[in-house]
């Protein structure tokens, strides 16, 4: 049996944060396969486990984590991995962990969902303007935030870059990103996160990938 249990599925960035965090930290781990596009985390059961109905929901045993950043920083603490040395690092991670679940990661998924698989009465040109304005935005910031440092919150890497990969690494075409619509400090930073021992793309983590008849 393995020591942490992911319930995650495969074009969930949020859950892609986790599941490089024990990949990182070479943790003993399964992904449990949430099956998010037919409603499986609006379920009763789903509910009882999550009452947030989200994904992902990380298991140590008996002990259970909800929010991304605090599987973070709980893995962190038990690997003594991608953590801060001092208050002032602890709280510069806090800072990012923040502001990529309020901004980054947000904007991006809730725009990726609309652009390719929100429900065709859900989907709105002008949604999709204005959150793709709001992703391109937060990506800017931190494309400059990267453009004289090599790691988001210390001077190597921790859980603030773990928590702002969430969405990066999915395909531009899911995006529909134009070709203009580079940020080279933060492709500069994706290279040296690739680099790090143990990580992997999100489709390569957790379970989902292709979806039955999907064009993305
Ligand atoms: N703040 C949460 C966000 C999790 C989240 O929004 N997950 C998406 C899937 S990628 C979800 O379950 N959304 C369902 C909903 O918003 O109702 C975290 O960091 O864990």
């Amino acid at each position: 049996m393995t020591d942490f249990k992911l319930h995650c599925f495969a074009q969930s960035g949020h859950s892609y944060k986790a599941a490089l965090m024990l990949s990182l930290c070479e943790a003993d781990w399964e992904p449990v396969f949430v099956d998010f596009f037919n409603g499986e985390a609006r379920s009763p059961e789903y509910q009882a486990m999550n009452s947030m109905g989200e994904a992902p929901v990380l298991f140590h045993g008996d002990k259970k984590f909800i929010q991304s950043g605090v599987m973070l920083d709980y893995l962190s603490k038990q690997f003594g991995k991608l953590g801060a040395d001092t208050e002032d690092e602890r709280l510069e991670i806090l800072r990012w962990t923040l502001w990529e679940n309020h901004k980054l990661n947000s904007f991006q998924g809730i725009y990726r969902f609309m652009l390719n698989w929100a429900p065709e009465a859900a989907r709105s040109e002008d949604v999709n303007k204005f959150m793709r304005g709001r992703a391109l935005g937060a990506m800017k910031v931190l494309d400059q935030h990267l453009a004289n440092r090599e790691w988001i919150a210390a001077d190597r890497p921790t859980t603030a870059d773990v928590a702002c990969a969430g969405y990066l690494f999915y395909p531009r075409d899911e995006f529909q990103w134009t070709d203009a619509e580079r940020f080279t400090h933060i492709e500069a930073w994706q290279t040296r996160m690739q680099a790090l021992p143990g990580w992997k793309h999100p489709y390569d983590l957790m379970p989902g990938h292709p979806m039955p008849g999907a064009t993305v």
